[in-house]
């Protein structure tokens, strides 16, 4: 190798190295220290702080939350309550509302291109929203059930029930790939509503208190964030009250977590558990 081509390639090597600094790890409010970097590394386990409790209107059946451009949009399901809601975070007030008519159930949201892609849940029917004017703007199809939605930037990324995520193109709407998430060798099933956080997709899990973070790469579970206690005891008796229900500030590196008819919705920061 020349000395020319040698200097090039250690550039390369470099630049990787740097890279894989950057991006490795379980996700955005993680000390860098604990960030779990080796390729098949056994998941990490976080517990968690609060940072703030907003108002959350209890009559949400949450089933997609982002945060964008200051706001927070918001999908609700079940049958003729189902919406697309624009909400103060703060006051946890409804700016506007959308109604999704039955027998449609809403499900996960998420922003893509300009656009806010809402799912059903076994319609194989979604709609497009501008999400300025609060308007549907288009309906698009997909196979199989729908619940939680997030993006790469690139792709929808959807989750069903089961422990796969399928990543769809949004001009065509054909699964370009498909994803197993597994811990070790176990299918994490039953992944619901999703949020995309800086090359990881985090994951609320149907009945379960914890969220998992995986690899929007692989499909590998890198982390394990506890929230058991998050909602105080008596706040909802309802067993379908569920955690449900993350959303990332990019802009502020904030972190949001509510849940199925809670009266609250949570900013946090994420711990490594002791
Ligand atoms: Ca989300």
């Amino acid at each position: 190798m020349s000395p020319v081509l040698k200097a090039r390639a250690l550039l390369v090597l470099a630049l990787a190295l740097v890279s894989l600094q950057c991006n490795g790890g379980a996700g955005a409010n993680l000390p860098a220290n604990t960030a779990n970097t080796a390729a098949n590394a056994a998941p990490a386990h976080y517990g968690y702080e609060v940072v703030n409790i907003w108002p959350h209107d209890s009559g949400a059946f949450t089933q997609g939350l982002i945060f964008f451009d200051g706001k927070l949009y918001e999908s609700t399901g079940q049958e003729g309550r189902s919406s697309l809601r624009l909400v103060e975070p703060q006051t946890g007030k409804v700016l506007k509302k959308v109604d999704v008519p039955e027998p449609f159930f809403a499900e996960g949201i998420t922003l893509l291109n300009g656009k806010i892609y809402q799912l059903t849940w076994q319609h194989g029917i979604g709609f497009i929203y501008d999400p300025q004017k609060m308007e549907q703007i288009g309906r698009f199809d997909y196979t199989g059930e729908g619940w939680g939605l997030t993006s790469d930037g690139r792709s929808l990324i959807i989750s069903d029930g089961s422990n796969r995520l399928k990543f769809i193109d949004p001009d065509s709407f054909r699964v370009t790939k498909t994803i197993a998430v597994l811990d070790g060798n176990r299918p994490v099933n039953e992944l619901n509503e999703l949020e995309y956080v800086n090359g990881e997709i985090y994951a609320n899990i149907w009945h379960d208190q914890r969220i998992v973070t995986i690899d929007a790469q692989t499909g590998r579970v890198t982390g394990w964030i506890d929230l058991t206690g998050l909602l105080p005891p008596g706040d909802v008796d309802d067993p379908e009250a569920v955690l449900n229900g993350i959303a990332y500030d990019q802009t502020a590196k904030r972190l949001f977590v509510t849940g199925k008819l809670w009266p609250r919705l949570f900013e946090i920061q994420i711990k490594p558990k002791s």
